[in-house]
């Protein structure tokens, strides 16, 4: 995680300052306002056609977020010099949601209004996609996110009865109805059949959890507790009193690293000393850092494999650490990638004889649906729903003061 937060030194600084003005980009890596901004570069056309990011660029998830947005603009950043469209050139334009959905919906209304948007990747939370889906469905704009992993964004509300919601969304990410049962089965392998469940009530964490139960209690698992919070607290001496009080061997939660962080660290203060395990929302440094030196043996999940390791990524990473980004591509940074170069694969056609932006906002739609390529991240392919065909998932563990790589399953 360490390499994955701060991954920037002089050298790579220089390469890639070099790389730029040698082929004559025009934006900066990063630009704009510090909360969105655009970039992206020069390509080989006169005709501009722009890729929104909408993900939390400040604010407690900015980590994840700003990675988000660099990937996405490493990926126009190649195409452009690639030339891969050709006569348009693509620019980034990256919006704040600040992990809100009021500000989401917002920000996608703003890239509604460009006629220059074609597509759109993001954003992080599900609760946030909730209200992009609406907004960007209307103005008949695709949506790729690198990281809602609640279900129902694809499957509607009865899981049972899937019924695709949107035809523009899709995501590169595995869902949480698999995430959930794989930590399930985590704990159950490792022999840990008590659990306390704790969520913040939100899409994401709520659903998570409830995915999780399913599969631990099917499968011989007991949920000695089920507390939930609100995401904006900071003391949780009242649900860790009662989790205690039920004696778990694990307390798995539901929501992200800022919560998780000190909850972690409250557990283990008030004598609670069983680990906390969490989903993607959580697998971060900055949970280390919040959590502090007894969250060593805390548990994360997270979707695919872990990026250092695999050769798919391996020209992702290099061309990111010479990009001049200075913070790193975080959890979703290979997604966002791998869900930017899905939208450019659909420009490849749909852009071909297209005169202006909007009248080819249609067929983009229809040409992501139909991609199939190696990204970063894998295969990257979209089934019925429009989610990631991928089922690999990760379990992680802190080690001396770092997540390590625990078990890596192709989870179905
Ligand atoms: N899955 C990562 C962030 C949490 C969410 O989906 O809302």
């Amino acid at each position: 995680m360490d390499r994955r937060r701060f991954i920037i030194a002089g050298a790579s600084l220089v390469t890639a300052a070099l790389a730029v003005s040698a082929c004559g980009t025009r934006t900066e890596p990063g630009t704009g306002t510090g909360t969105g901004g655009s970039g992206g570069g020069t390509g080989g056309g006169d005709k501009v056609a722009k890729i929104g990011v909408i993900a939390p660029i400040t604010g407690d998830l900015s980590a994840m977020g700003i990675g988000i947005r660099n990937s996405v603009e490493l990926a126009i950043r190649q195409a452009n010099e690639k030339g891969d469209l050709n006569g348009w050139t693509l620019e980034m334009a990256a919006e704040d949601d600040q992990a809100q959905p009021d500000a989401g919906r917002n920000a996608a209304t703003k890239l509604a209004g460009d006629s220059d948007v074609i597509a759109v990747v993001g954003p992080l939370n599900s609760s946030v996609g909730q209200a992009l889906q609406p907004v960007l469905s209307q103005a008949g704009i695709a949506l790729v996110s690198p990281a809602n992993t609640n279900p129902s964004l694809t499957k509607g509300p009865d899981l049972a009865n899937p019924k695709r919601t949107y035809d523009n969304y899709y995501r590169t990410c595995t869902t949480d109805d698999v995430q959930g049962p794989f930590a399930a089965k985590y704990l159950l392998d490792n022999d840990i059949k008590e659990v306390a469940t704790i969520h913040d009530k939100k899409a994401y964490g709520q659903g998570l959890v409830t995915a999780f139960t399913e599969y631990f209690t099917a499968n011989g698992g007991t949920i000695v507790a089920a507390e939930t919070i609100n995401p904006e607290d900071k003391d949780f001496s009242a649900v860790i009193s009662k989790a205690k009080e039920a004696n778990p061997k694990a307390v798995y939660y539901g929501g992200e690293y800022p919560v998780a962080g000190p909850m972690s660290q409250q557990m283990k203060g008030a004598g609670l000393n069983v680990p906390l395990m969490g989903g993607d929302g959580i697998y971060d440094g900055k949970f280390i850092e919040l959590a502090g030196p007894n969250s060593n043996g805390d548990l994360a999940t997270s979707v695919g494999a872990p990026v250092e390791d695999l050769d798919s990524a391996k020209a992702f990473v290099d061309a990111y650490e010479a990009g001049g980004f200075a913070d790193g591509y975080s959890a979703y940074g290979a997604y966002a990638y791998d869900a930017a170069n899905a939208i450019i694969a659909a420009l490849k056609t749909a852009l071909q004889d297209a005169q202006d932006v909007s009248s080819a906002r249609k067929t983009t739609i229809e040409e992501i649906g139909k991609v199939d390529f190696d990204g970063a991240t894998g295969k990257v392919a979209f089934d019925e729903y429009g989610d990631s065909k991928a089922r690999v998932l990760t379990a992680y563990k802190v080690e001396d003061g770092k997540w390590a790589a625990a078990k890596t399953e192709d989870f179905q």
